[in-house]
């Protein structure tokens, strides 16, 4: 046997940030080597995800069992890659993508094929000595990805009334990772006391935002501007970005009802209202303003705002190498989420990035609402120079886990260490 075939790959159920369960897996090389993931989960999921296997059996967590996707691992799986070389990725993602035999995964599930294939990438960084970003970026990868948080949650992750998901604030204007993060972390704290001022709500939703009921995306912008002024800021140091996650909002094609509030809006009236919150306030990014079946309107928001800000499709393409061609052909966005667990391995992960270099699209990678410590993702956005990171507000473990860990990275290269769009 040589040092680095796999020797043995176990899978366990675990809980995640929303106490639901999912698939964790370790794999050991014949070297000793180890390697763990976790796989996370989305609420506000796109249509054209690969599949997530749950157990839908009433009588566990409500039928949000995962046993069925651990025996993917343990009964399927593990006998097919047991003696593999742990090296080579795209030959064990590839078995895995045989083993299952469906378009989206929906035999095995991509959570249990997304948690073997990461578990693989880490035992064998584990087996080189190398930390997750080295082995798979190499020597180049270097530059810390600029992090986007979600300092005010709406939508399908809190429960106000509120219907745009995520505001996050930007710290372009940072020179690092730490001082993004403090950036971060302060303006987070100024918004804290102003909403408690005006006798708000600072609960906080999944993914560590505060969840007020506000009067108007307008109130939640204005609130949040106010917040980096008295955290001693200027909106030039940091942008704002939102993920209207529109797709919950549509109802039929090229038609929007905000599911809280009521409103309903044609495309092109949605289109008209982002336009004026571009010019109204210093947002640089908007995911997901229009649904993932609206090309035509994406045609049209890229028409408008594409030369000015990032449009980024996270349901529109759903980290797949064929819908990232369609918008691609079509002129959809500028922009595109890096979820794992929406395509299911690490080498088809890798392949949209690429396609999306070279279309110059950027590409950011994100967490999903219900998380594990993993923090993987923040590897793989240095591994893949990625200019951007998102994974919620600098609050809740299972957010803090990337950010810290992205600090650690960045305090690893000292000197060699570059930031975000500096780098
Ligand atoms: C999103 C994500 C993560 P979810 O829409 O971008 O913020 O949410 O994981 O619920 O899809
Ligand atoms: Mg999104």
């Amino acid at each position: 046997m040589s040092k680095t075939q796999i020797a043995s790959v176990e899978a366990y159920e675990m809980l995640d940030s929303r106490g639901n369960p999912t698939v964790g897996c370790r794999v050991t090389l014949a070297d000793g080597s180890v390697g763990e993931a976790s796989v996370p989960s989305g609420a506000s999921t796109g249509t054209y995800e690969a599949f997530e296997k749950r157990d839908n059996d009433p009588a566990r967590y409500g039928g949000r069992g995962v046993l069925s996707a651990v025996s993917a691992v343990e009964k399927t799986i593990a006998p097919s890659l047991v003696g593999m070389c742990g090296l080579h990725q795209w030959e064990i993602d590839r078995m895995m993508i045989a083993l299952d035999h469906t378009e989206n995964k929906s035999t095995l599930g991509a959570n249990a094929i997304l948690s073997v294939s990461l578990a693989c990438a880490r035992a064998a960084a584990a087996s080189y000595d190398l930390p997750l970003y080295r082995y798979l970026g190499g020597a180049a990868a270097t530059t810390l990805p600029v992090p986007m948080m979600n300092i005010l949650n709406g939508g399908a992750h809190a429960s106000n009334n509120i219907d745009i998901q995520e505001f996050m604030i930007v710290p372009l204007g940072a020179e690092s990772m730490a001082e993004a993060m403090e950036i971060g972390a302060e303006v987070y704290a100024a918004l804290r006391s102003l909403l408690k001022k005006e006798g708000h709500q600072t609960a906080v939703g999944d993914e560590g935002g505060f969840a007020p009921d506000l009067s108007s995306d307008e109130q939640a912008l204005d609130f949040i501007c106010e917040a980096i002024t008295k955290a001693g800021y200027h909106t030039d140091k940091v942008a704002l970005a939102l993920d209207v996650a529109a797709s919950e909002w549509q109802t039929e094609p090229g038609v929007y009802r905000m599911p809280k509030r009521g409103t309903v809006m044609p495309s092109a009236e949605l289109v008209e209202h982002f336009r004026t919150l571009v010019e109204r306030y210093p947002i640089v990014s908007i995911e997901d303003a229009l649904g993932e079946e609206d090309f035509a309107g994406w045609k049209a928001l890229t028409n408008m705002l594409g030369g000015q800000i990032m449009l980024v499709g996270d349901d529109l393409f759903v980290t797949n190498v064929r819908r990232l061609e369609r918008g691609i052909a079509e002129r959809c966005g500028n922009a595109i989420l890096i979820k794992p667990n929406q395509i299911g391995t690490l080498s088809e992960v890798l392949s949209v990035i690429s396609l999306a270099g070279d279309n110059r699209y950027t590409h950011i990678l994100s967490h999903r609402s219900g998380e594990t410590t993993d923090t993987t993702i923040a590897d793989l956005a240095v591994a893949t120079h990625a200019p951007f990171i998102k994974t919620g507000a600098p609050c809740r473990g299972e957010r803090v886990a990337k950010y810290n860990r992205l600090m650690a990275i960045e305090r690893e290269l000292g000197r060699s260490a570059c930031f975000g769009l500096h780098g």
